[in-house]
């Protein structure tokens, strides 16, 4: 394939932008090669700068659910572009967005929208604080939850990607109240709860994990962590940006059956647009500024043009049948990749949770951050150069999710397991 023109464009963004790339995972730094310039897209294709089409297997890390440019979204977001981009003010948009959650997640009584998930977090994160009046958080090791500074210790994501020691900036006393257990151990979680029992003012967890790669949660470990929140006292936050509106209609909470005390959320809320969300129990909401002393704000929340396309996407994920098919494609690409994996006696451990996917190029179950770190990141290097070539935009991390979308046909899927077969065999 010729890249010339994103080669170049890359040169030039580098002048102007660190690394040349507007968040870190699109470097592409973790699988040898320049990152491709997008000039458009379509369904559930890609087209780069130098006009070479690919299978989008990322879908703008899961926002595009519905595939690019669905019409619905589309004509919601030019009508209301007619109205104006953004008043900062109260708008109806932002009521019907509300009500489509709060009628989705049953656990959501009360929600705030903001323009990121990293913002949606940080917000939960000092609401619990403010709620419990504790300053400890407990976090999982390989979750990814924005890029707070109390987040940002053994995260998932790009900075497992990159190798980075928890990032500099963050304080020594940030880091100090966020302690980190390893994911799907419960048993370390209620230790680390009873070693500062009184000081604990969260859980934070994804309940599908999707940022070491995809892990699904252990049996019980998710009605673990709901057992020492009522326990200890602590806010149990169940961080949904992925898996929120993925994993079904409700979220991982509805079909894993555990109930947070509140739920962040972002991606595919927005269409594609900025958006996040906090919500949960109505009484712990209500500590939120206007309402109580919690301080959070925002010029661009609940924007116009963002609301407009997270009801159009919504209103398209309630048609009957939508996650039976994001399920099944799901599962025709890891039935596909498991095939021609053993066809071409490459060792890989698939791990798929409703419509994400993580192919780790590893012979071991993936459990938890450290056995997904034990995978062969060399290999799955030269596995996405592969894809690429063979023209499908694969994740560009071992630490990711492929996130399938409704655009995505069954050719979709048999030519992204056939360049997957034929990339192997040469692995
Ligand atoms: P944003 O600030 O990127 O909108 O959301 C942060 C976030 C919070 N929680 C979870 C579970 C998340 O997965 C994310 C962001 N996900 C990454 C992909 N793994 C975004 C891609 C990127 O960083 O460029």
């Amino acid at each position: 394939m010729d890249f010339t023109k994103s080669i170049n464009l890359f040169e030039e963004a580098n002048k102007y932008i660190p690394g040349g790339v507007n968040s870190p995972v699109r470097a592409f730094k973790s699988v040898g090669m320049n990152p491709v310039f997008i000039a458009r897209a379509e369904g559930a294709y890609l087209y780069d700068a130098d006009g070479n089409r690919f299978v989008d297997l990322i879908s703008s890390w899961g926002p595009m659910i519905l595939g690019h440019g669905h019409p619905a979204v589309v004509a919601a977001i030019e009508r209301a572009l007619r109205d104006g981009t953004s008043f900062g003010a109260p708008t109806k948009a932002e009521i019907e967005l509300a009500r489509l959650v709060v009628e989705a997640v049953p656990s959501v009584e009360k929600v705030r929208f903001v323009s990121s998930g990293t913002e949606a977090v940080m917000s939960a994160i000092r609401l619990a604080r403010g709620f419990t009046g504790r300053a400890k958080i407990l976090k999982f090791e390989g979750c990814y939850h924005g890029h707070s500074d109390s987040m940002l210790v053994k995260a998932g994501s790009a900075v497992a990607t990159l190798g980075l020691p928890d990032s500099p900036g963050v304080t020594p006393g940030t880091a100090a109240d966020t302690i980190t257990v390893p994911y799907n151990d419960g048993a370390a979680a209620a230790d680390a709860l009873a070693a500062a029992p009184e000081d604990v003012a969260c859980i934070i967890v994804e309940p599908i994990a999707g940022n070491m790669g995809v892990v699904p949660p252990a049996e019980g470990f998710l009605e673990t962590l709901r057992r020492l929140a009522d326990e200890f006292g602590a806010v149990l936050i169940f961080d949904e940006v992925i898996s929120g509106f993925r994993a079904s209609y409700g979220g991982a909470q509805t079909v894993l059956n555990v109930t947070p005390d509140l739920t962040t959320l972002g991606k595919i809320i927005g269409g594609g647009l900025p958006v996040g969300a906090f919500g949960g129990r109505g009484d712990i909401m209500d500590m939120i500024a206007p309402v109580g002393p919690v301080y959070q704000a925002g010029t661009l929340s609940g924007n116009p043009l963002a609301m407009a396309a997270g009801i159009a996407t919504l209103t398209e994920l309630r048609r009957p049948g939508v996650y039976d098919i994001l399920a099944r494609q799901a599962a025709k690409l890891t039935e596909g990749l498991q095939q021609a994996a053993k066809e071409t006696g490459v060792p890989v451990t698939i791990n798929q949770a409703a419509s994400v996917l993580t192919c780790f190029f590893a012979s071991q179950d993936v459990t938890d951050y450290a056995s997904a770190k034990a995978s062969d990141t060399e290999r799955f290097g030269a596995f996405f150069r592969g894809m690429l070539e063979a023209g499908i935009y694969y994740p560009p991390s071992q630490f990711e999710a492929v996130f399938v979308s409704l655009a995505h046909t069954d050719a979709d899927i048999d030519s992204a397991v056939a360049a997957a077969r034929g990339v192997m065999a040469g692995l």
